[in-house]
């Protein structure tokens, strides 16, 4: 058997929250990769950000070493196929415990010297994320993996998400692992889950693990289900390399990774790379495995996914879906035809665009270099220089939604110190102008043209499909009736269980749909969406003065039935956005030259310093020093600081 026969390659796939990461945190502690005082609740979510808002942001590898023998000594209850009668849900002492965790440390030491223990697999996990928004991070690990387990919450069943990246997953013709997760719950309904899965995988219920991530319970037999179902990869060491990059990052210490499946062939230090689609060339510093952390090692073999140091000095070199090679592998130094390029990646098309604009013009090229380096670590984020009069030289960007937009926003506060002014976000609009043939695209509505040049608006239109249970059918019925969607139909996924299926204008969809959805179904109906169509409506731009000035940050494309009262609603958010200064501040919603809403900001009574009284200049100083910290953030528009947070807080309802 050669080496490579012990790696299995798989991803973690399923809805966001059903258990993806706490699974992977079992998968660790029963293969001993994290030491147990390390573990921690979903150690993979490696971000602060992730951490604080419980979800997974990136996908994350992870290097396990798996013994079976072991595995099931230390928890034979854990090693039956649980799809027979469980009866012992309700903890009669067989739950994983910490102790239980410990020990298999103890022994996953010892069969190092215990020369004849069975085999030992490599297992190769990525934990992807589960938010639609981050569906770029889970089809880039499909692609260098062979096979997925495919989880589904047993309080929750098959929801949007599930749907979603099963397709993606059955597209790269993976292995499919079916999963039951969360049995432990007492409202888990483990038969009606697994009638769903059945339905939308055609699998035989049996092949159905029932499984929690929590207690632990289960995981051992998917373990070796991994290991009996995944095939092991394909691929010849001796063969000219050929990886992957399905991720990168930038690392302080050891600047640009790639993150890599060996598809072919061998890398290891020191050894001269070449980029198939940019041509660039670079010596290699360091290869490593992750566990989680980069650890480093003497070589990356075919079947196998790690991380090679690349050392490159700039981070454009190094793009995700490009092949690596190496230049000993080419005919005279060049690019070879007898070395084919691995598929590579569809780039996504961006859903929302908005400008950033730095709060000082000289934070220009910091931001730049930021945008790089975050750049590298969300193949999702597109971005490029733009310039406007009032907000002077700033970046479009391109997001896959609002939380995406949000994640980005909050990483360039946190990573980089930069909280720059962002713009309304917008779809991308197409505009067909008088006289003119083809239509032009507009990414943010401050390009919007004069309206006497217009012919006609087009706005991106989604199909979208809502999975819900039956009983809610009406409740998403009546939010739908809020949007300008289109009904389509309804297909019954299985007895209980309905798709909706709607065309609907994305605007309507990013903005408030998942808030509104979410609460009339008590959190039970999710949804999917994908760009469909441009169809014309009629939208027309409302902009906003504030103090007589107009911000261009501010202007929105709207439908037109709607003006009035997004500009009633725009105008109340921006007075409770805007801090109150020592003027008074008139904030208008204006149609071309025609005001439609308005409210007033007061005017502070006092001058701060007017309380200090005397000649305390230290004092006084301090206090000015303080107020000019506190609005670093601010941006000026005319006579008036706008905080930058009140640029994306007016878009929600
Ligand atoms: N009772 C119970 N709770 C679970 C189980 N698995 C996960 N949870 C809980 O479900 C919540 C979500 O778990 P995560 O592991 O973060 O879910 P995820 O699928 O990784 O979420 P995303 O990565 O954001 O899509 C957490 O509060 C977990 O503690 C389980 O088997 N039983
Ligand atoms: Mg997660």
């Amino acid at each position: 058997m050669s080496e490579k026969n012990n790696i299995r390659n798989f991803c973690i796939i399923a809805h966001i929250d059903h258990g993806k990461s706490t699974l992977a945190d079992r998968m660790l502690e029963l293969t001993g990769t994290v030491e147990a005082r390390k573990m921690k609740e979903q150690l993979l979510d490696q971000m602060d950000l992730e951490r604080e808002r419980g979800i997974t942001i990136k996908m994350q590898p992870v290097r396990m070493v798996y013994q079976p023998s072991i595995s099931n000594s230390k928890f034979p209850n854990q090693a039956k196929i649980s799809n027979e009668k469980k009866d012992d849900s309700n903890g009669n002492g067989k739950s994983f415990k910490n102790s239980d965790i410990e020990n298999s440390l103890k022994i996953e030491n010892l069969k190092f010297k215990v020369a004849d223990l069975k085999d030992e697999y490599i297992l190769n996990l990525i934990d992807t994320p589960g938010h639609v928004d981050f569906g770029y991070e889970v089809s880039r690990s499909l692609a260098a993996v062979e096979g997925a387990v495919l989880l589904v919450d047993a309080t929750k069943g098959v929801q949007a998400q599930t749907l979603a990246n099963l397709y993606q997953a059955i597209e790269h013709n993976l292995e499919i692992i079916p999963v039951v997760n969360k049995i432990d719950l007492p409202n888990a309904d483990i038969k009606k889950t697994k009638r769903e899965i059945v339905y939308i995988l055609g699998c035989q219920e049996e092949e159905i693990l029932e499984i929690s991530g929590k207690t632990g319970e289960g995981v051992s037999a998917l373990l070796e289900t991994i290991v009996n179902k995944i095939p092991p990869p394909q691929g010849k060491p001796e063969k000219p390399l050929r990886a992957l990059i399905f991720d990168s990052k930038y690392d302080t210490y050891k600047g640009v990774l790639a993150y890599v499946r060996i598809f072919d062939g061998e890398v290891s230090a020191e050894e001269e790379i070449f980029m198939m689609a940019n041509g660039a060339k670079s010596d290699t510093l360091e290869v490593g495995y992750f566990k989680p952390n980069l650890e480093k090692t003497e070589k990356l073999s075919a079947g196998e996914i790690g991380y090679i140091a690349t050392g490159f000095k700039s981070v454009e070199f190094c793009r995700v879906g490009d092949t690596i090679t190496l230049v000993k592998n080419l005919k005279n130094g060049k690019k070879d035809e007898l070395i084919t390029p691995l598929p590579g990646y569809k780039e996504p098309r961006p859903m929302v665009y908005a400008s950033f604009y730095p709060t000082s013009g000289e934070d220009y090229n910091l931001m730049r270099d930021s945008f790089s380096k975050l750049k590298l670590n969300d193949a999702a984020f597109v971005f490029e220089p733009e310039s406007n009069l009032a907000l002077g030289r700033g970046f479009r960007c391109g997001f896959l939604g609002l939380l995406h937009l949000e994640i980005i926003q909050s990483r360039l506060e946190r990573e980089f110190e930069i909280s720059p002014t962002i713009t309304t976000p917008s779809v991308i609009y197409e505009i067909k102008l008088k006289n003119k043939e083809k239509r032009i695209s507009i990414y943010s509505p401050a390009e919007f043209p004069d309206p006497s040049v217009i012919e006609e608006v087009y706005e991106p239109y989604v199909k979208l499909e809502v999975v819900s249970p039956t009983t809610f059918l009406g409740a998403i019925m009546e939010v739908m009736k809020n949007t300008r969607a289109e009904y389509k139909n309804t297909q019954y996924l299985e007895g209980e269980r309905i798709i909706m299926k709607f065309s609907c204008p994305l605007t309507d969809v990013i903005t408030d749909l998942h808030d509104d959805i979410k609460s009339a179904t008590q959190g039970y109906a999710s949804f999917s969406y994908e760009l469909e169509k441009y169809q014309p409506y009629d939208l027309i731009k409302m902009d906003i003065m504030v103090g007589g000035e107009k911000v261009d940050a501010f202007s929105r494309i709207v439908p037109k039935e709607k003006a009035f009262s997004e500009g009633k609603r725009v105008v109340e958010k921006l007075k409770e956005a805007i801090p109150r200064q020592n003027f008074q501040i008139a904030i208008q919603a204006t149609i071309g030259a025609k005001v439609i809403a308005r409210q007033t900001i007061q005017a502070f009574r006092k001058d701060v310093t007017a309380k200090l009284y005397g000649g305390d200049v230290t004092r006084k100083r301090k206090l000015l020093e303080k107020q000019k910290k506190g609005k670093k953030k601010m941006k000026n528009i005319g006579r008036v600081a706008i905080p930058s947070e009140a640029f994306l807080k007016v878009l929600k309802k």
